[in-house]
């Protein structure tokens, strides 16, 4: 009676090593896909963020800073505020809400020492102030260098309503060594969520 229970159990050893044998060609095949590429970065900053953050595509985030700080970079003014204080913790159409979840409102704008040339520069932006309740109550303007390149920008408008992800691209020609962003206010006071300086 013995022979044939080792024979089954050598046939049904041999078929579980074979399974692990082709799950193992199948794991190797996960590890082959590749994380996709973002541009190269000058900078990353999560506006009001105490701390740095890596994003869901691995990218490093810096935390904010004042300008006079470090001289490199930084805010020209403002205060900063962390939603999460005040119990939020969704932001949609992102999946990296914590750089939304922080904010820094009633700023000058940032400066950012550059080499000279071209920049993508993407602003992040959500309306999480519990005061605004409707589009027209936040209305500001980006200047780039001057120029501006977003006017009377309503981030409830066009994120259709609040803890909504926006960002806007703008192109940037730099030529005196600093990239200079302003935000000038209209209605109440401008904020901003986070800011990336990319090569173009
Ligand atoms: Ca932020």
């Amino acid at each position: 009676m013995r022979e044939p229970i080792r024979s089954c159990c050598i046939y049904f050893l041999s078929a579980f090593c074979f399974a692990l044998v082709l799950m193992s060609g199948c794991v190797r095949e996960v590890h082959v896909v590749k994380i996709p590429e973002s541009p190269p970065a000058l900078y990353r900053v999560n506006c009001a963020a105490a701390e740095p953050y890596k994003d869901s595509a691995g990218n490093e985030w810096l935390a904010d800073q004042e300008f006079a700080q470090r001289g490199k970079w930084g805010a020209l003014d403002g205060m900063t505020v962390d939603r999460r204080a005040a119990g939020l913790s969704e932001i949609e159409n992102t999946d990296d809400d914590v750089i939304y979840l922080t904010e820094r409102y009633s700023m000058q704008g940032y400066q950012f020492e550059v080499p000279n040339g071209r920049y993508l520069v993407r602003l992040h932006f959500a309306e999480t102030y519990e005061g605004i309740t409707d589009e027209g109550m936040r209305l500001f303007s980006v200047e780039t260098e001057g120029k501006t390149v977003l006017k009377d920008l309503d981030v409830y408008k066009e994120a259709e309503g609040k803890n909504k992800a926006i960002v806007r691209n703008v192109v940037v020609e730099v030529s005196d060594g600093t990239l200079d962003i302003t935000f000038v206010p209209n209605v109440q006071n401008p904020e901003v969520n986070g800011i990336e300086v990319l090569k173009n």
